[in-house]
């Protein structure tokens, strides 16, 4: 079994992105409404500009899936660009001015070009559709295991919700979410959030903001402390700060650990063997400061991920810059653009996290279909609440005979 893989594909303004997904087990049911949904929801957000009026995404399956599941082959989806023109240069033409905090400069002198366009066109946040697509096409699998993803915009500029997110409350704290334009459960925020866009539109500027992901129902020990290339914690890190405009991830208390002591950060662990049918295996914490992950693996809590994105570098009134080819201080380009794409980025985050939870899953508990798949899962969680495994339980896999009885 291969490890779960996702590549992307396409420009801004070329005629289309592409996603492949290899790796990806046979059988899966796939939700397609659900990755058109989050395409959808992705382009949405208030704040945004007049490219997502043009624009209606939605992922046409090329390869990878027949009759509504996956055949175990690579996937391949297409999400056409309405907005194509890239090799039309009176509507498409070269910039030559950079954009501060754009890949502009660093990407034309790497390049070896004046036209920063040729950067551009694949630094732009269009592509975060196409990781979206990938995304959510994992949550089709990840529901087989009952695993659910949840993800919302908890500040925008200096407006912040103090909401608190549980595994018992996500699902109303989802209905709240899709409520609001600005993807945040709290109505009040939401409004003084808008009210923080609207001024930053006023004065020609733009705004960045936090967005949150939870994932509920995780087995423990996914990921590992053997190596660092399979942390867990590492890996959703990486996947979140691969985001455009991505400046920092946080696990659980983050940063807000270092100002408590021990005592006041690490989360006791109790036993409640009412819950040893569940995924924790009935071990609960009294809170999740670690946000799910300790020592690079699940621990059975929630996992909860903060991702920061700064404000678009793309400014209506422009910022102090220079012109590639005269070297002359100049304002810097105008590009159409959007006031706040926090909103879309928490749609981006949610799905990017799901796609690492799905690689881990796939890392650990393998298998080539969806039955063989679900069977490792099935076979761990009961094996693990038989421990503790005597020597031979442990040498000759009693506890996998015992499951077979069971199943006969
Ligand atoms: C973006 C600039 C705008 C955004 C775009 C990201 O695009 P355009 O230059 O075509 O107006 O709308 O986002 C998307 C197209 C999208 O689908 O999210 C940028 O500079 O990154």
């Amino acid at each position: 079994m291969p490890t779960l893989t996702a590549h992307t594909a396409g420009e801004s303004h070329g005629p289309a992105l592409i996603t492949l997904v290899q790796g990806f087990p046979a059988a899966v049911p796939i939700d397609r409404d659900e990755i058109d949904g989050e395409l959808r929801r992705r382009q949405g957000g208030y704040g945004r500009g007049g490219r997502q009026r043009i624009e209606t995404d939605t992922a046409e399956f090329l390869s990878g899936v027949r009759l509504g599941k996956s055949i175990g082959a690579p996937i391949t989806m297409r999400i056409a660009n309405k907005d194509s023109r890239l090799d039309d240069l009176e509507r498409t033409p070269r910039v030559h001015k950079p954009r501060p905090g754009h890949a502009d400069l660093a990407g034309s002198v790497k390049w070896l070009t004046t036209d920063c366009r040729e950067t551009l066109e694949r630094a732009s946040a269009r592509e975060t559709a196409a990781r979206t697509a990938a995304g959510a096409l994992c949550r089709s699998l990840l529901r087989q295991l009952g695993i659910e993803v949840f993800g919302f915009v908890r500040s925008i500029h200096e407006v912040a919700t103090p909401a608190e997110v549980t595994a018992e409350n996500w699902r109303d704290m989802k209905t709240a979410r899709d409520e609001s334009d600005v993807y945040c459960p709290d109505a009040e925020a939401s409004e003084t959030m808008r009210a923080a866009i609207r001024q930053a539109k006023i004065d020609k500027d733009t705004v960045g903001g936090v967005v949150e992901a939870h994932v509920f129902n995780l087995p423990i020990g996914l990921g590992s402390s053997m190596d660092w290339r399979d942390k867990l914690d590492a890996n959703v890190a990486f996947g979140v700060m691969g985001i455009q405009a991505f400046k920092g991830v946080e696990i659980g208390l983050g940063f807000e650990a270092t100002r408590r002591r021990g005592s006041e950060v690490h989360d006791p662990i109790a036993f409640d063997q009412s819950k040893i049918e569940t995924p924790s295996l009935g071990y609960v914490r009294p809170s999740n400061n670690a946000g799910g992950l300790e020592g690079g693996m699940s621990n059975g809590m929630p996992l909860v991920v903060k991702g920061a994105m700064k404000p678009i570098s793309t400014l209506l009134r422009g910022l102090p810059s220079v012109d590639l080819n005269t070297k002359q201080v100049e304002q810097s380009q105008y590009e159409r653009s959007d006031i706040c794409a926090v909103s879309a980025a928490s749609v981006v985050m949610e799905n990017v996290v799901a796609f690492e939870i799905a690689k881990a899953v796939l890392a650990k508990f393998g298998g080539d279909s969806l039955a063989e798949l679900r069977s490792n899962y099935e076979t761990f969680l009961l094996t693990a609440r038989m421990l503790p495994l005597d020597e031979a339980g442990a040498a000759d896999a009693t506890p996998i005979r015992d499951l077979g009885e069971k199943l006969a």
